[in-house]
């Protein structure tokens, strides 16, 4: 068994966790589309930043209706931030933060996992919205840092930020 922290992504459906995921791993290993609920299955690589290794963890998004298969997805999602040292919640930094948004914020707190959110697809956003983001419209009171995934913007810092957490967090045992 793997001794390296493990980081997952997660975020609603098409917020860009695959595109974020293979950005991070220097390849596409996960499929990206612009049609929502591409993720099934959650993929897993190594991640070397500045001589830290980590492993990363994309997953499936979670969806407003509930189908047999999208409670599979989620659920799968979940048992992996069971294990997970960190959790990148990723959020469409071009609109508001939706119910859903909030609903898998409290899934993961509930977990008990440390959480940092992601506000991706900035490329076009103006700074100041940008801020607004990451201050007062973060509704989760967590540390957020802004990227564009499809861009390569702010992928050197969230990768700084990362194995800054990872190495210096102690997960206490969950419970259910
Ligand atoms: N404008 C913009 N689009 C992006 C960015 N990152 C990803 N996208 C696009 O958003 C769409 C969804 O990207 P994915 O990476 O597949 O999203 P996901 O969150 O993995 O989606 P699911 O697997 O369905 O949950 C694709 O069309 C991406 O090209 C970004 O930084 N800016
Ligand atoms: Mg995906």
């Amino acid at each position: 068994m793997s001794k390296r922290p493990l980081v997952v992504i997660a975020g609603l459906p098409n917020v860009g966790k695959s595109t974020l995921f293979n950005k991070l791993i220097g390849r596409r290993k996960a499929i990206v589309h612009r049609l929502a609920g591409m993720t099934r299955d959650s993929v897993r690589e190594k991640v070397i930043h500045e001589e830290r290794i980590f492993d990363l963890a994309d997953t499936g998004g979670f969806f407003e209706e509930e189908g047999e298969m999208i409670l599979l997805t989620r659920e799968k999602a979940m048992d992996v931030a069971r294990e997970a040292q960190l959790a990148l919640l990723v959020l469409d930094g071009r609109r508001e933060v939706l119910p859903l948004e909030r609903e898998l914020y409290r899934l993961l707190k509930k977990i008990g996992i440390p959480i940092l959110v992601v506000v991706n697809k900035t490329e076009n956003v103006p700074p100041e919205k940008i801020d607004s983001f990451l201050t007062e419209k973060n509704p989760f009171n967590e540390e957020a840092l802004a990227v564009s995934a499809e861009h390569s913007e702010g992928l050197y810092e969230l990768l700084d930020t990362i194995v800054e957490k990872v190495t210096s967090l102690k997960r206490l045992p969950h419970r259910t």
